[in-house]
Order: C-alpha cells, then structure tokens, then sequence
C-alpha cells in the first residue's frame, strides 16, 4: 500500500506507532463497505415482498437475476440428485468438516442452571433454541458449501428445529442454487431450500411468503444488498453479525518461515478486491522476505489479479514493531477477524491475545485450516467488531431466558427492599404490586 492522502503512516514500512500502551486504531486501515447507500435501494423490494409475497420474489429474481422461475422451493429429488451427483472427494472432505464442526459446536451446548438466591427463591437460567431459521448462502461468484457447514451445524447442535437455507438461482444450473451447496444441504440433511437470492430472499425470510413461512432469525453472508436488508429488517428478524471483508493479520518473529506467510496472506487475499492482509512484525529481516516472497507467489496464483489488487489497497501491509509486546498491542487493537501467531513460543503469545475473530497458533495451525475443517467456525466478526463479538456458535441460535420462583415467604422478606426502589424511581405501583400480597402492608424485613 502507497502513502495514505489523509497524511496518516503508511502499514507498509515502519509504521510510527504510538507505545504499546495507546495504539491509535485510526491509524490502522480498514476497507469500508457503504451498506447505508444500498438501504433505500432495498427498503421498496422489501415492502413489495412483504405485500406481495412469493410473486414479488419471483418479480425480483428476474429483474436482478435474469432467471423467471415457477416456484421458489427447490424439489427434494434436486437436492438428492445433487448428493448423488456430488463429487466423492468434495463428499469426504465435507463429510470430515462435518464431524469436527459437529465435535466443536456439540461441547458448545449449553445446560439450564438453577441459583437458590433465597430460601424459597429460584432463578432458573432456561436455554432455548430459536424455532425457526433461515440461511442466506452467497452464489455467484462465491460459492461456499463450507459456509453452509458453518451456519447449519451450530444451529443444529443448538437444536433449532425448523432451517430453511436460500440461495441465487443459477441460470448455468438449471435455475437452482449452485449443486455444491444443495449437496452439503442434503449432506447436512436440510430438506427446505429455496432458489432465491439478494434483498428479496432476506424479505421473503423475515415476512414469509405463501411457500416460507417466516423466520427468527436470519444467518449468513451476503452481497451488500443482504446485508442492506439484514440492517433494514433487524427487529423483525434477528441477524448476526454483518460480514465484512476477510481480514487476516499474522504476528510473527524471525522464527516464523516467510513462505508460509506469504502463502497465508494470499490465500485470504484471494477472496475479496477489498480483503486485508497484514504482516506485523519485529523482524526486519522476516518483513524483507515475506515481502519478496509475495512477489514470487502472488503472480503465480489463480486468482493473481484479485490478490494483487488485495495485497495492494491500504488495508493491507506490512507493519513494523519495536518488539513482540508492541505487534501485540497492535495486534489487539487491529482485532483482526484471523490472528496467526507464528513466532516462538507461539501459544504463550497466543494466551495473551484479547481480540480477534479466531487464534491459529504456531506454524501448522494456519487460517485455511479453519475456513474448511478445523472443527472451528469460520463465520467471525470483522471490521474490528472482535473487539466486542464472538463468531458464529451454538449460543448464536439460543436465547436464555430467566424462570423466577418465589414462594410467599421469600417475597416478604423482600418486599421492603422493592418498595424502597420502586419510590425511589417514583414508580410506586411497582411496590403496591408486592404490598397488594400482603394486605398493602410492607412486611418487615428480615
Ligand atoms: N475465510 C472465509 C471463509 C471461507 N474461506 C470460506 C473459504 N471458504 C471467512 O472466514
Ligand atoms: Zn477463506
């Protein structure tokens, strides 16, 4: 990355950072994505879908996806035809991605717990699967079965019932999603799946249709105009995390092999114009041949052209630091969607590293490992929100919700205290509440 206009230091180079102590994040570059422009684009294809229902989708789909379709639901014998159809080492492979996510995300679940705050005074913690769920998985350009993998299967450990999955209908196939991803949705055993993409699916999710009915809670990725109906809809609907750009930060010391960090900055460059590659480190020496070995490597990869535009936007660079402790603080405030640590004694430096989206520690832990099968999920936040959220997991589908039980004797003894508040709140009905038990008397404390 060149000089940056604002006048801020370039990450590539030595950057003047401020101590360990106070990292300024402006000074560390992010690319932004304008999802506020895209919202008055969508807000009409939302209003329409939810009016007009399936013949809106269906409008839509045509207009942004030049496919006209009869129904939106794909039939059950595509999705095994699929299956049937699918490649038997991508079946193995998603089949093993499978099993360790299933691994991971099954320790994820969590069990009710119940506190005795008083004799005769229960609060239960009740964990509680969102009933209902619908998928967006991206097509086009991106087709991701393992993102299918990742969204399904922590719902489904998490024991949500009803999964519906969307996704664009391709005119090369059919008119159907992609047959990858209705592969992994028979593998995973997802039986709902509709051909529909864009803001009109995320609608058509949110208000239902005469074919969907409607959903909690809506997961996955998605293309600007998702994510635009994603900001729009949420409180009709839950969503997670808006997805940003992949971001990949490697803290490394002279220890680590420039190779194999260069090929890591590549392979997430690979996915976006806009992704982020950053090196921070203390090693002169290691910068310099990292740097050398991205010259070699990113020409000779398939998707040079979209790595080198990656590798050379102001989101991506090389950061040089005093010492490991100032690449830490870096490190921390950059909050990187995925952290490598590939320096000596990798997993101690890995214990102190409060933000980012996932740690992969030490030289044979690297992020490609996760994006497919490291049992781990690779739907994380990005745009620095690792900072304040976690990835996708079971906790994602589940909501706890407080069961109180108070017996008569418990509430006595309590209810001094309440009026107290309440009065104090100039809220005094919520204390008559309680006197209203016991004769509109305050019973004594205890
Ligand atoms: N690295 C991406 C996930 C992915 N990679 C899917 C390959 N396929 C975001 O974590
Ligand atoms: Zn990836």
């Amino acid at each position: 990355a060149g000089p940056r206009p604002d006048g801020h230091p370039s990450p590539s180079g030595p950057a003047s950072l401020p101590t360990a102590a106070g990292i300024d994040r402006d000074l560390l570059p992010r690319a932004e994505l304008d999802v506020e422009a895209a919202l008055e684009k969508v807000r009409p294809l939302c209003e329409d879908v939810r009016h007009r229902g399936t013949a809106a989708v269906i409008e839509a789909t045509e207009k942004f996806d030049g496919v006209r379709q009869e129904r939106l639901r794909v039939p059950a014998e595509a999705l095994s035809r699929a299956l049937e159809e699918l490649d038997p080492a991508v079946r193995a492979a998603l089949e093993e991605s499978i099993r360790r996510a299933r691994l991971v995300h099954r320790d994820q679940r969590r069990t009710d717990s119940t506190v005795r705050v008083v004799p005769g005074g229960t609060v239960t913690e009740r964990w509680v699967p969102v009933e209902r769920v619908g998928l967006y998985v991206p097509g086009g350009r991106a087709v991701y079965p393992s993102s299918v993998v990742m969204n399904v299967v922590p719902a489904q450990e998490a024991g949500v019932e009803g999964l519906a999955v969307t996704s664009p209908p391709q005119a090369d196939f059919g008119n159907l999603p992609h047959p990858t991803i209705l592969a992994a949705c028979a593998l995973l055993g997802v039986d709902e799946v509709y051909a529909a993409g864009g803001a009109q699916a995320v609608a058509m999710f949110a208000y239902g249709t005469e074919e969907c009915a409607p959903v909690q809670l809506v997961t996955g990725p998605g293309n600007i105009y998702v994510a635009a109906a994603k900001r729009l809809l949420k409180g009709v609907i839950g969503i997670d995390s808006e997805a940003g750009p992949t971001e990949i930060a490697v803290l490394a010391d002279d220890t680590a092999d420039p190779a194999h960090v260069a090929a890591d900055l590549i392979s997430q460059a690979e996915h976006d114009v806009v992704a982020a590659a950053v090196l921070v480190t203390p090693s002169e020496a290691l910068a310099e041949a990292v740097e050398a070995e991205l010259k070699t490597q990113a020409p000779a990869t398939k998707h040079s052209e979209r790595v080198a535009e990656a590798l050379g936007g102001r989101q991506s660079g090389i950061v040089l630091v005093d010492s490991l402790d100032h690449g830490l603080a870096v490190v921390n405030a950059y909050a990187a969607e995925h952290l490598e640590i590939q320096t000596a004694d990798a997993a101690a430096w890995a214990a102190r590293v409060r933000n980012a989206g996932a740690v992969f520690v030490g030289p044979y832990s690297p992020v490609s490992l996760g994006d497919y099968a490291a049992g781990s999920n690779h739907v994380l936040p990005t745009g620095g929100c690792a900072c304040h959220s976690s990835g996708l997991s079971v906790q994602s589908f589940l909501r706890g919700i407080h069961v109180v039980d108070y017996s008569k004797e418990a509430l006595a003894d309590v209810t001094h205290h309440v009026v107290a508040l309440a009065d104090a709140e100039d809220l005094p009905a919520h204390g008559d509440a309680l006197r209203a038990r016991f004769d509109w008397k305050v019973p004594e404390g205890s």
